[in-house]
């Protein structure tokens, strides 16, 4: 039985959430081709949109992470979700993100919620100007270094298909699959024989 419900927990797109107003997505995982989906504006800013981003915190807070691209919950619009704070109390809503300014670059070992267990070093640019839009569609514009910076710039990435991993050499690129495939294996055994 608990095979069974294990079964049906990993592969709902919908999870059970302690607050009933959210729910948590189902984080799509790499080499998933759902992940190099080119990611559309967001036209539209109703209560639909609003629901999505509330689920995409706690999806995010639940991992845990500290962003999250609508891409990795199978939603291809340009939206993403950030809290880079300590105390997890700073969360940040961007739409249809453009880099306007960068400048310097820092390298920083990344992680990402669709790649688990895997964290590489990754250059990126040290500071970004991103002009944007806020979840009423107003205009927004973030001035990010470090971490947030980093972090702005790994979630865009999602919203073009792209992932950290491919910033890899191909050899390293498949040795992460092979790892993730192993681990899948595992999850997988584990979860049969109990
Ligand atoms: O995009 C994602 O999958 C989220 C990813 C964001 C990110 C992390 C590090 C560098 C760039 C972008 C994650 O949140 S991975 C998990 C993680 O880094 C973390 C989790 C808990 C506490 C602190 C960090
Ligand atoms: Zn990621």
């Amino acid at each position: 039985m608990l095979a069974v419900d294990l079964k049906i927990y990993r592969n709902s797109a919908l999870r059970a959430s302690p607050d009933p107003l959210m729910a948590l997505r189902e984080i799509v995982e790499f080499p998933d081709p759902r992940l190099r989906t080119k990611a559309r504006p967001v036209t539209v800013f109703d209560a639909q949109l609003t629901q999505l981003i509330a689920d995409m915190f706690e999806t995010m807070y639940e991992a845990p992470g500290i962003g999250l691209a609508a891409t990795q919950v199978d939603f291809h619009q340009q939206l993403l979700v950030l809290d880079v704070s300590e105390e997890k109390n700073a969360p940040m809503v961007i739409i249809n993100p453009r880099i306007v300014d960068s400048k310097g670059s820092q390298v920083y070992q990344e992680g990402c919620l669709s790649v688990p267990g895997i964290f590489a070093d990754v250059e990126r640019a040290e500071s970004v100007r991103v002009e944007a839009q806020d979840i009423d569609g107003k205009p927004l514009v973030i001035e990010a270094d470090g971490l947030l910076a980093v972090c702005i710039q790994h979630e865009m990435d999602h919203l073009v298909g792209k992932l950290f991993v491919d910033y890899l050499s191909p050899l390293k690129r498949e040795l992460v699959r092979k790892k993730l495939a192993k681990q899948r294996r595992n999850a997988d055994s584990v979860a049969a024989s109990a």
